[in-house]
């Protein structure tokens, strides 16, 4: 359990250029033969030691330069192969080694999913598959030749293009080739064999190269593929459209496995998915699922050039690929589906599972200067923060220099390993900014706190906006520098007309101001009466802002602002400060219940009616704060039952206050026509469904049986699983009955009926404990299946506050107990599961004591280095 250190990296001692890998498959012991040519590093010292990683492997034999190695000649230790006396200059290794795919459950490496062979080799899991240098700055070209049983195993799929294939007479067996041209580190390597369905499309690149598209899947499951296909082709279009970024082999493949650590893999022409992410039918997926499936199709496509043609030099840079990734797929889901909904998605995204990381005891730079465990560290600080600081790259230089920055970063880095530096120094180059200080972004954790405040002087009609930025202390780094935050502002006149912004005579392009300094002011000029100001538009960076408005002023801004990213956050704001109050030590339904909230829902009413305005955009307004938001707003002494009470009242009260509109948009709504996935149509059931949730919280049994009624009447899986979702939080026998039939109709589908799981798992309700240790001993559950147990012990750890953070600690003893059980065959899902307990010193001391004990439980077992990490540095 060592910490690694970024300030320790030094270059490799040895380079492998190329491999060829022979892998035959049989369950119990897959056998493989590599053979790499290795050459020292420019500034080795001859003889320095040759150590490769290895994991879980036998050894067969190995030789050097076609002689057998005898055993003298090598040692092997945990985790090691060393060659102490390597000869001088470049030579060949020989290695056969076997592995147990079928006892894999880790999941990492070569394994078994359903019968079909597939690998995960991110972060460091080609070491299991064979000896080798496994790290991200060791780029090799690959040929891999695999060989199984012809009538189990059928299909044989690596990355590249395929090079030959056949039959081994008398065997039973048959072997494909495949040849990657690409150097590519070891992470990126996979194989997959299997009984696997397939479809099949082409895509012409803009220069003019078929690309022979396929997704493989379960046989029964093509039918669900269609969605996966023309998200992939829409992807590699924007990509050459927004980015000028083509494909670059003849094959690309996806194929979808039912057991999967993540979301999805973005191996060299061959991309592994979770099968959640590819499978799509009306009748199974939801929007939702359609929206994500779409992005992490997309997402694991750019991969091909922010990942693959330029990697990172090691895994400090994960933000390198990450970030810059996650970012262009938002900007592609922005394009083509979302619209100005787009930011309020990811602003909520980040500040629900982003913010509270930075917040926490696990906080973390985006660009990590050590781990213990580093896949500990594929967190929403590298991935949706490391988004937002190329968004505000972009946001700072303008999306042209944006895109020659790019440009510049493939034209230097092209088939290299690289730094966070040369990202950031391309954008400079192309743009001609100093970006010196935005670099701190990268090294310095905790989100930044902006308070702002605005004077108006009428005598010299200007307007001084004073802004401070402190960027909070965080485990390991005391105090911090300012930052170069982008900060988009707007003043609003009186009758809500938008005004100029000028600074020292020169109008401010965008409303765009560089706050550079601890505290900065900006005086704008003519301006001929008090303003409203709107500050953050467009959530123009990843901080926390505070402003000195008036309720009256933001009940202003919901109407008024111009920016609907703002208008937005004006209505949360206020709910959340409704919900706070009433929370806030002890519980006062007064702010809830009362006059205020009268207001918000009269704030709220002429924009839900706007019919110019996008029904997903109004279907965002319909969504109050989430119980996390609350907790965060609070940020001390939380009492999640006390929020739970504060926000159903809320709820409730909106709901009567509202009722005309809501059933006026709820029937506006309906349609008769076929389920399509198109952005209209997504956002119309999400604007019905939305009214739905919030008739529901009157809890009447007109209410309820509404919702029965729309279940009933569903005719896709967006609808159904809302209608249920909607009633699990209300113990009735509708609840009950709408449970049974989905479980009888969907018991034979795994994705489905882990929304079965998933939807009682969230269910804010006080039996929810007693819940979730009942479905533990479903038949169907299994302890095995990552997605099932997502469905069940992360949506009620992740997804209930007031469940998970029951008063008596029962919610957290058992997270503690079936996250030991899952560590003991697989530490990654183990770890992520823990990280629930990220936010346990914002609770109120009672709560406090039983997650620390719980902690203090799993630090006295026997962990992972993973769990070990997480568990470690949360109790801090
Ligand atoms: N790069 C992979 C994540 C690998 C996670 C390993 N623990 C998928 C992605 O982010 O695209
Ligand atoms: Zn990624």
């Amino acid at each position: 359990r060592t910490t690694k250190f970024l300030k320790d990296y030094a270059p490799p001692e040895y380079l492998i250029k190329d491999v060829a890998l022979d892998a035959s498959l049989a369950p119990k012991g897959a056998r493989v033969s590599s053979r790499i040519s290795i050459e020292p590093n420019a500034g080795t010292v001859a003889g320095t030691p040759l150590v490769l990683d290895g994991e879980a492997l036998t050894l067969e034999s190995i030789a050097l330069n076609g002689q057998e190695l005898e055993a003298g000649r090598y040692t092997l230790s945990p985790g090691k192969l060393t060659i102490a006396n390597p000869p001088v200059g470049s030579f060949t290794l020989d290695i056969v080694t076997r592995c147990n795919p079928e006892a894999n459950l880790e999941l990492s490496g070569l394994y078994l999913s359903s019968g079909t062979y597939c690998t995960q080799c991110e972060p460091e899991g080609f070491r299991r598959i064979t000896y080798f240098i496994d790290r991200p700055d060791v780029l090799a070209t690959y040929t891999v030749r695999l060989e199984a049983d012809r009538k189990s195993v059928p299909v044989l799929l690596s990355n590249g293009n395929p090079v030959d294939a056949g039959e081994i007479e008398g065997t039973g067996r048959h072997y494909a080739i495949w040849h990657d041209p690409h150097p590519k580190p070891s992470y990126l390597f996979a194989l997959v064999g299997g009984n696997l369905a397939s479809i099949h499309d082409t895509f012409t690149t803009a220069s003019g190269r078929e690309v022979a598209l396929g997704i493989y899947v379960e046989p029964g499951k093509e039918d669900r593929c269609d969605w996966a296909m023309e998200s992939l082709k829409r992807a590699m279009r924007w990509d050459e459209e927004r980015f000028g970024l083509e494909y670059d082999l003849d094959v690309f493949n996806i194929v979808a496995v039912s057991d999967f650590n993540m979301g999805a893999m973005e191996n060299k022409g061959l991309n592994i998915f979770n099968d959640k992410l590819v499978l799509a039918r009306p009748d199974t997926a939801s929007d939702a699922d359609y929206t994500s499936i779409e992005s992490v199709i997309a997402h694991e496509y750019f991969h091909n050039w922010t990942g693959n043609r330029v990697t990172c030099r090691d895994w400090f840079q994960l933000c390198l690929k990450e970030g810059l990734t996650v970012f262009r797929d938002q900007e592609f889901t922005d394009d083509v589906r979302m619209g100005p909904v787009m930011r309020i998605l990811t602003a909520r995204l980040l500040k629900a599972r982003q913010f509270p990381e930075d917040a926490g005891p696990l906080a973390h730079p985006v660009r990590p200067a050590s781990y213990i465990e580093i896949n500990n560290f594929y967190t929403a600080t590298v991935y949706e923060k490391g988004a937002e600081l190329c968004r505000m790259l972009q946001t700072l230089i303008g999306k042209d220099a944006f895109r020659q920055g790019i440009a510049l970063y493939f034209e230097r880095n092209d088939g290299t390993a690289a730094t966070v530096e040369d990202f950031v120094s391309a954008m400079a180059d192309a743009s001609g900014r100093d970006l010196t200080q935005f670099m701190r972004w990268y090294t310095q954790s905790g989100t930044p706190e902006i308070a702002c405040s605005l004077d108006y002087d009428p005598h010299a009609k200007t307007a001084r906006l004073k802004v401070n930025q402190v960027v909070p202390p965080t485990p390991g780094q005391s105090s911090k520098e300012p930052m170069h935050i982008p900060l988009k502002v707007g003043l609003i006149g009186a009758n809500g007309d938008e005004l100029p912004l000028k600074l020292n005579g020169e109008t401010v392009p965008g409303g765009l101001l560089e706050v550079t300094e601890r505290e900065q002011v900006f005086e704008f000029e003519d301006i001929p009466a008090p303003p409203t100001p709107s500050i953050l538009r467009d959530f123009s960076a990843p901080v926390r802002v505070t402003t000195s408005l008036k309720p009256e002023q933001i009940e202003f801004l919901m109407i008024h602002d111009a920016d609907p990213f703002n208008r937005w956050q004006a209505a949360q704001t206020y709910a959340t400060d409704l919900i706070a109050t009433a929370a806030r030590d002890g519980l006062d339904l007064g702010p809830v219940s009362g006059p205020q909230a009268a207001r918000l829902a009269q704030a709220l009413e002429p924009g839900l009616r706007d019919e110019t305005l996008a029904p997903t955009y109004r279907a965002e307004t319909l969504k109050l704060p989430s119980e996390s938001d609350i907790a965060r707003e609070l940020g001390r002494n939380v009492d999640t039952d006390a929020i739970l009470a504060a926000r159903d009242t809320l709820r409730k009260t909106l709901s009567e206050a509202m009722a005309d509109t809501l059933s006026a948009i709820y029937a506006a709504t309906a349609t008769d026509d076929a389920f399509s996935p198109d952005p209209d149509s997504a956002g119309r059931r999400a604007l019905r469904n939305a009214a739905l949730d919030l008739m529901t919280a009157t809890g009447t049994q007109e209410a309820i049986d509404r919702a029965l009624r729309h279940y009933r009447n569903a005719t896709n899986m967006t609808d159904s699983i809302m209608a249920l979702s909607v009633l699990s939080h209300i113990p009735s026998d509708e609840c009950d009955e709408a449970l049974d039939d989905f479980y009888t109709r969907w018991q034979g589908d795994a994705l489905v009926l882990d929304k079965w799981f998933a939807v009682q798992a969230r269910a804010g309700r006080p039996d929810s404990v007693a819940t979730v240790h009942r479905l533990l001993g479903h038949p169907k559950f299994s302890l095995k299946n990552p997605n099932r147990v997502r469905a069940l012990i992360g949506s009620f750890a992740m997804g209930n506050p007031s469940g998970f953070n029951r008063a008596d600690g029962a919610g957290y003893a058992f997270l503690a107990q079936q996250a030991l059980k899952i560590d003991g065959f697989n530490p990654h899902v183990a770890a992520r599961l823990l990280g629930a307990f990220e936010s346990w010193k914002t609770l109120e001391p009672g709560r406090q004591a039983h997650a620390k004990k719980a902690l203090q439980g799993l630090s006295s077992a026997e962990l992972s280095t993973d769990a070990y990490e997480i568990v470690t540095k949360t109790l801090g």
